[in-house]
């Protein structure tokens, strides 16, 4: 199978699986229409395709990763609508619409984040197909990555350095944690579902963490040299709000070796699998190439 046939298929997984989740909703009304219209919205599905990609790799049964991934990308849907109030970065366009704000107002797209947000776990633990333990061991690496050892920690850092230059211990840290722990969560749980070992955990963490880097540096060289029309919401926003960036401290230049050295690092702990890990590598060098 190529790259995007394999690609294609997760896709039409994770949408299918998304589809029915929302249709499982009991009730209709303003705010599961925010949380659709967000959900639904034509992310890349980064996050569940890694989900699965790696669950796939050590030979699990992907159904058994997908409701899981379906689930990474309500949490990751729930940061963007949140993301983008106006008391945090204040933006009126998400992937090529209206935020969810604009759309349904700033209490309701609230409560479609919270809701989305709590609807994951509802999923997780809903889930049979796989031993309690993992079950409790996947939810336990979503509720971490997203929380105040994660993602919410380095939204804090993000809010507190606006209009200030910070240092690049700093931004690493911010970014570890505000971009690269839901990217390592996903390929952490899709280790879980198949049962991989200890070496394989660790393998996909050290993966998940160099690409989380990779993939912010590429999204601030995109925010300094990509067009509107192609990143679904106005550029140049990181500037506007004052913000410390891997291109505003070391240009765009090094920049961009940072992140083909970041690159290479994930090819060597993916190479460990042999042609097994045909698929992650492709993804890999494609979201350093992304224009998106
Ligand atoms: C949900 C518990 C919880 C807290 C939210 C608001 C907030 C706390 C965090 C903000 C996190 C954030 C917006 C990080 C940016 C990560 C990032 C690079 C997003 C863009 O991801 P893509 O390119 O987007 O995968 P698509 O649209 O393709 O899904």
């Amino acid at each position: 199978m190529t790259f995007d046939q394999q690609y294609r298929e997760y896709l039409q997984l994770i949408e299918d699986g998304l589809k029915s989740y929302l249709a499982d909703i009991r009730e209709d009304n303003i705010v599961s229409q925010a949380m659709a219209y967000s959900l639904m919205n034509g992310g890349k599905r980064v996050r569940p395709v890694l989900a699965l990609a790696f669950c796939d790799l050590l030979g699990g049964d992907v159904q058994n990763a997908l409701p899981f991934a379906c689930a990474l990308e309500m949490v990751h849907t729930c940061s963007l609508i949140h993301d983008d109030l106006p008391c945090m970065d204040n933006d009126d366009m998400r992937r090529g619409k209206p935020s969810c704000h604009k759309q349904f107002g700033e209490e309701f797209a609230l409560l479609a984040g919270d809701g989305l947000l709590t609807y994951a776990f509802d999923i997780i633990y809903a889930v049979g197909t796989i031993a309690p333990e993992r079950v409790l061991a996947c939810g336990k690496v979503l509720s971490s990555a997203a929380g105040i050892d994660g993602m919410i920690s380095g939204q804090t850092i993000d809010l507190l350095s606006e209009n200030t230059t910070i240092d690049m211990e700093t931004l690493q840290k911010l970014h570890a944690l505000k971009t690269g722990k839901m990217i390592t969560a996903p390929c952490e749980i899709g280790v879980i579902c198949a049962g991989g070992n200890e070496g394989d955990l660790k393998n996909a963490r050290i993966y998940g963490q160099t690409i989380g880097l990779q993939f912010q540096i590429v999204d601030d060289i995109l925010d300094k040299t990509g067009t509107q029309e192609q990143l679904g919401k106005p550029i140049g926003s990181d500037e506007e709000n004052n913000k410390s960036t891997y291109v505003t401290l070391l240009g765009l230049e090094e920049a961009q070796s940072q992140a083909n050295a970041l690159t290479q690092k994930a090819m060597t702990v993916l190479r460990q699998y042999g042609q097994k890990a045909q698929f992650l590598m492709a993804l890999t060098e494609k979201l350093a190439l992304r224009n998106k």
